[in-house]
């Protein structure tokens, strides 16, 4: 995705925050908030577009467009500025504590003068917000606990902006004279949740011209570090990238040792170690002679320790060293075994593509199946409706028949490349009520073909409410699949308290399948968890939860996810063909 889109994006996303701060009109930010959503998930780059081309874009008027347009003049808009000017930066820095709107941002700001998240807690230790009217004893406590996982996110970054800002290094010093292998390592190559920073290793005779084209980039705001091996930098937005530079006769143990994780390392040293080898970033030495025996590729230095090769997803110390001595390591499941999709939204709620734009390019990934699954009426802010819903259904009819009569259909509103029509399934995503009821009664679920049920209120119910109330979701016989389960978002909300053994049993008691949510600030169910509730009997399944076809991209964080659990595809719904499919969404039978 262009750069240009996140950036325009994020001052849309600000103009909105700052318009809902200074009591602004919540619908003209909304408004805001949604056009920066299509604006980041645009396939085309915004700073290229004329005007007229902008308001192609869903969500964006006239009067968008040109901010849109002024943004990519002066990287700013007049409006954003003025209100830039009316609040410090750091108030705006208070709504990223978990737990704080805007609205009451401003009111700490105002009444209280805190500018700052380090303000706010110091305020909160001297008793400043106790008789703060609208700040309870029991919001205090939740502010504090906000800020403790504000300040465990540290700089860490999502996985999908570790891998853009290692995109665009990649492309830039990959460019350079005398590169001959170049790669991501580090927890970027393991597909960790979070990255601290961003390792890129690169093979070359000499490593002058790959240092000066890291340094020379525009995105390399800061030069930490130079040196003949390595090269650290830090981007615009406080990313450090590290670049490595080894001969390309050590490449295979230069990746290996920079990918890590460190456990993962030590593990394998202590096995060299009794063998009398030594392993370093150099390679696979004797230890007696001196003498280099391996170090050329990552899968020459696992087979002279007596592994098979270990993808990088593994390397966390949790029993892959022994498996792979055993050969015993699983058949992870893989992207190109991901048949189809049983979470997405359209504009008919809060996504921001069309339901033939969705389609169409679900369509173009080749999927056997894809379901549609927008919102259900209980998440009032979505307006959803019965009739909504059933006009929606009648659509889904009506495009898959349009489908499976013209497979290729270019001229139409499908454009399918696929030999095989894609099936449309109809579906919702329900609201979980602290009761565990969901939004409908039986008669309206059964006309579902899919139903994903999700907590989207009351995350801070006691353990056995929580529990019980994810038990009832399961025991009802229209429920599929429990939407991003846990409901966290990695650095900003923290999981629910539910009893996870209890929850995967009853998932596996009732044929109920656990999501895992690709979207890379959710990555729910935790991969943690993924071998447990596998144990436990539980099927996955892998969804993007796509709210802008570019977001459909967002599987493959999903399947490293699952691979990072050890799954197959045989834990993975959405890998199975479609009669299999079928028949486990009929778990009432
Ligand atoms: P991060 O950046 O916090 O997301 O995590 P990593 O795993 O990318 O850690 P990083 O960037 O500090 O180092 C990259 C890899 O290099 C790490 O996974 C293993 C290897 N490595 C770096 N320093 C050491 C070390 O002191 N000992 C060992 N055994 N390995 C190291
Ligand atoms: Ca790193
Ligand atoms: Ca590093
Ligand atoms: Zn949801």
């Amino acid at each position: 995705m262009p750069q240009a889109n996140d950036r325009a994006a994020a001052l849309l996303d600000e103009y909105a925050d700052l318009t809902v701060m200074t009591g602004g009109d919540p619908f003209r930010a909304r408004v805001y908030t949604r056009a920066a959503k299509a604006v980041a998930g645009y396939p085309r780059d915004v700073s290229e577009l004329t005007p007229t081309a902008l308001q192609q874009i869903p969500g964006v008027g006239k009067s968008i467009a040109a901010k849109l347009a002024e943004i990519t003049v002066s990287g700013s808009f007049a409006e954003l500025d003025e209100l830039r000017a009316d609040i410090p930066d750091g108030v705006r820095q208070l709504t990223r504590i978990p737990a704080l709107g805007p609205r009451r941002a401003l009111q700490l700001y105002r009444e209280l003068g805190i500018s700052s998240p380090e303000q706010l807690g110091a305020a909160i230790e001297a008793g400043h917000l106790d008789n703060l009217r609208g700040f309870g004893a029991k919001s205090a406590e939740k502010l504090l606990r906000g800020l403790d996982l504000l300040a465990s996110a540290g700089g860490r970054v999502l996985l999908n902006v570790a891998a853009q800002t290692a995109g665009t290094v990649i492309a830039a010093v990959g460019a350079a004279t005398g590169c001959l292998r170049i790669a991501p390592a580090g927890s970027l190559r393991r597909a960790a949740e979070s990255v601290g920073d961003v390792d890129v290793l690169a093979a070359a005779a000499d490593s002058a011209p790959l240092m000066a084209a890291l340094t020379a980039m525009p995105e390399a705001a800061d030069v930490i570090a130079a040196g003949p091996t390595k090269t650290s930098v830090r981007t615009g937005t406080g990313l450090q990238v590290d670049l490595r530079v080894v001969p390309l006769d050590c490449w295979g143990a230069a990746l290996q040792y920079f990918t890590g994780s460190q456990q993962h390392n030590v593990r394998i040293r202590e096995l060299a170690v009794r063998q009398r080898l030594k392993l370093s970033e150099y390679g696979l030495f004797e230890v007696e002679s001196g003498e280099r025996i391996v170090s050329r590729t990552e899968e020459a230095v696992y087979a002279r320790l007596g592994l098979a090769w270990i993808p990088p997803v593994l390397r966390e110390d949790t029993g892959e060293v022994e498996a792979a001595r055993r050969g015993e390591l699983p058949v992870l499941v893989e992207e190109t075994d991901i048949r189809g999709d049983l979470h997405t939204h359209t504009n008919l709620t809060d996504g921001a593509a069309s339901l033939t734009e969705m389609v169409a390019a679900a369509s173009a990934r080749g999927y056997e199946y894809y379901a549609i699954t927008d919102h259900a009426p209980n998440l009032v802010m979505q307006r959803m409706t019965d009739e909504k819903m059933l006009m929606q259904r009648d659509q889904v009819r009506e495009l898959a028949t349009l489908i499976a009569s013209e497979p290729n259909a270019t001229a139409t509103a499908v454009a399918s490349p696929a030999a095989r029509p894609m099936v449309l399934l109809h579906g919702t995503e329900l609201n979980i009520a602290p009761d565990g009821s969901v939004d409908w009664p039986p008669d309206f679920l059964a006309g579902f073909d899919v139903c994903v049920a999700s907590v989207h209120s009351h995350f801070d119910l006691p353990r056995r409410e929580m529990t019980r109330r994810f038990l009832a979701a399961c025991e009802n016989p229209y429920v599929n699949v429990i939407g991003h389960p846990l409901t966290r978002k990695i650095g900003r909300r923290p999981p629910v308290d539910v009893d996870l053994p209890e929850l995967f049993r009853a998932c596996a008691r009732t044929g109920t399948a656990l999501e895992i949510n690709a979207h890379p600030a959710r990555l729910d169910l935790p991969s943690a968890h993924l071998r447990a509730a596998r144990d436990a009997g539980v099927k996955f399944a892998i969804d993007s939860d796509a709210h802008a076809t570019a977001e459909l991209d967002n599987m493959q964080y999903g399947v490293a996810t699952a691979q990072r659990g050890w799954l197959t595809a045989d834990d993975v719904i959405t890998a199975w063909p479609l009669p299999r499919l079928r028949q486990f969404l009929r778990k009432r039978e």
